[in-house]
């Protein structure tokens, strides 16, 4: 029925009925009045890149069969494709840029409420740089990592220095080959736009070669991120925690962060914490953060912070009236929260000077008063909550067992209790064995066109039964984890017998008593990079690149220009890479011959395009296949 279109997780059911009870608009709403959407712009076959523009080309091969400037869909579509990796990249290296900025300020003593939080990965990562680390005071040592940071992103005389260290040496020499080595992650972004303006690239082949690259940078400047969050606010370990709205309480100050940047976030934990005695003043038993997305995939990774919901079903957090502030700072947030925030008498605050919103309140957060500014909100929240009481709140009751906090070093760490000397040795024994099957990262959001969850669950299943280990990130692991595939308990109902065994040796040797949990949250978005380091890790192990290892991934509901870039390096990387919506891309045969298929012939990686979770398995599992057979195993 109508509710099972939009969303599969029942809580966010239950507050779509309210929202329509209280003739409150929601994204599904909004998504119904744009339908039937423009064939053209699904298609990649709509070009505004210039004032005589719009264009548009008919894809049936009738006139127009190209714009005012000659561009055909073979460049218009490969055009659109470049400017979506160059935005996706601008975001996750705006982010990182953000941390490097940040380090640097602490590393000088400039900011008191940063530290080093994890000095191990603060040397590891500098002595990758080629950072001088031996009797050196911390504080010098991130001093230089962070201008290393701030000089990848510019052109100069070497690479992108967190591309060409993070992958396998040979992964290094095929991109060489192919030119497709970043200078610089603001360079390579400026190059697309200048490179997609009017009347510049028009070859297909160059631009989508042009966008690969950027989309390298895009690894480089998410790995960067994942770095510098762990050296300044902890490396995760696993952790037990909840999710779901169920996670929101009605006696106590519920914050909800939304967006990206641990930099705000983390803060935000302490901060609130502190201030329980405040909140029990005006009468709340507490201050409950709840995370929304991939912010909350930060602090639900490094403190068990619960997460409330994910992507596309934000305004539901608002719709259960309980929420007393949503702080947000950028990427994913709906313009729309302002106005359902105001409906529901709560505040949307936005911090970031980039990401301000008609309708919500802007209370800038700055390094320098990070404390005092997120006591600031906090206190927002304490008001709104004393306005709260006397009113009805609708809290679903349904929240889930989550255990995250799978970093690659916790992965690591949990396999050498058993082989302290070789911990990949169990793991790769296991592939080699059979006894996984191979491994499936989800990544990437929630689409209003897809029922919400449903490609996840539906390819994640199949895969836990035919033995593949599942990782996941992002609004993934968030739609994961809202279903009960992070909780070990449902090890049993979920998994393959193999795969079971394998996730129950892991476990014990933990003194966990039981199995890790079906589904593995390695962290954020720009935490791709962590399944990342840990594929890179088994392929020097075995000697062999990443393009030879039964490891897929899969978008399944993507939204995001970022998932786009992701996705592109995921296939420089060499991993057959699915998408579950529509790419649009569509519209130009040979584009879409490129991506899913000529690109396996250079980096190994390839695009599987399909719509339909269950045949997206089918296809992901004889990936996998093909991939163990090349291997003879
Ligand atoms: O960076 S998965 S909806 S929150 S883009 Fe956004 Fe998509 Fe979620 Fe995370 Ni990633
Ligand atoms: Fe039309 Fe060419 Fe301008 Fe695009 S760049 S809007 S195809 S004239």
């Amino acid at each position: 029925d109508r509710l099972n279109q939009r969303s599969t997780d029942p809580a966010v059911q239950e507050m779509i009925q309210k929202a329509e009870k209280d003739g409150i608009e929601t994204v599904w709403d909004r998504f119904e009045s744009q339908e039937p959407q423009c064939g053209f712009g699904n298609l990649g076959l709509c070009c505004r890149h210039c004032l005589q523009g719009p264009c548009r080309i008919n894809p049936f091969g009738e006139e127009p069969k190209a714009g005012i400037c000659g561009a055909t869909a073979d460049t218009m579509v490969a055009r659109g494709l470049d400017r979506a990796i160059a935005a996706g990249t601008a975001a996750h290296s705006g982010h990182a840029k953000h941390l490097a900025h940040t380090l640097k300020k602490m590393a000088k003593g400039e900011v008191k409420d940063y530290r080093i939080k994890d000095e191990g990965k603060l040397l590891g990562v500098a002595q990758r740089m080629g950072i001088e680390t031996k009797e050196r005071p911390a504080q010098e040592i991130a001093l230089d990592l962070a201008e290393a940071a701030l000089a990848d992103f510019h052109e100069k005389d070497t690479p992108v220095m967190w591309a060409a260290t993070t992958v396998t040496e040979k992964r290094v020499q095929v991109l060489k080959d192919l030119d497709l080595v970043p200078k610089g992650i603001d360079h390579e972004i400026s190059e697309i736009m200048h490179r997609t303006l009017y009347g510049v690239d028009a070859d297909p082949l160059n631009l989508l070669m042009g966008g690969i690259r950027c989309a390298v940078a895009d690894l480089a400047g998410s790995y960067m991120g994942t770095d510098l969050s762990d050296i300044l606010f902890g490396t995760p370990t696993p952790v037990v925690t909840e999710a779901n709205l169920g996670t929101i309480k009605e006696d106590q100050v519920n914050i909800a962060v939304h967006g990206h940047n641990p930099v705000l976030s983390d803060i935000l934990v302490t901060v609130a914490r502190e201030m329980a005695d405040e909140a029990g003043a005006a009468g709340a038993k507490g201050v409950n953060l709840v995370g929304i997305c991939c912010t909350g995939n930060e602090i639900m990774m490094r403190h068990g912070i619960p997460s409330c919901t994910h992507s596309v079903s934000s305004e539901m957090a608002l719709i259960t009236g309980a929420v007393d502030a949503m702080v947000v700072d950028y990427q994913c947030i709906m313009p729309s929260l302002a106005t359902v925030a105001e409906c529901m008498g709560t505040t949307l605050i936005t911090t970031m000077d980039i990401c301000k919103i008609p309708g919500a309140t802007h209370l800038e957060f700055k390094e320098e008063t990070a404390a005092e500014n997120a006591r600031e909100v906090i206190r927002i929240g304490i008001k709104n909550f004393q306005r709260r009481q006397g009113k009805k709140t609708s809290i679903p009751t349904k929240k889930e067992t989550v255990a995250a906090g799978f970093s690659t070093e916790a992965i690591i760490g949990a396999l050498a209790k058993l082989d302290g000397e070789n911990p990949l040795k169990p793991l790769v024994d296991n592939i080699v064995s059979g006894n996984i099957r191979g491994v499936c990262l989800f990544a990437g959001c929630n689409n209003a066109k897809v029922p919400q969850d449903h490609n996840f669950i539906t390819i994640a299943k199949r895969m836990l039964r035919e033995n593949v280990l599942v990782l996941a990130t992002g609004c993934g692991a968030g739609a994961l984890m809202r279903h009960g595939f992070m909780d070990p308990a449902n090890v049993d109902q979920l998994c393959g017998d193999k795969i079971k065994g394998v996730l129950t040796a892991i476990g014990e040797a933990n003194g966990l008593g039981g199995p890790l949990p079906p589904v593995l949250h390695m962290g954020s978005c720009v935490d791709n990079s962590r399944p990342v380091a840990v594929a890179v890790a088994v392929a020097n192990y075995l000697g062999v690149d990443t393009d030879k290892l039964p490891v897929v991934a899969s978008a399944a509901e993507a939204v995001s220009e970022k998932a786009v870039s992701i996705g592109c390096y995921a296939v420089a990387a060499g991993l057959p890479t699915h998408v579950g919506v529509m790419l649009p891309v569509l519209g130009s045969p040979l584009v879409t011959k490129v991506l899913t298929e000529k690109i396996g012939d250079l980096t190994g990686g390839y695009f599987i395009v399909d719509l339909d979770p269950e045949s997206a398995a089918e296809k992901l599992l004889a990936a996998i296949d093909e991939r163990r057979i090349g291997l003879g195993i």
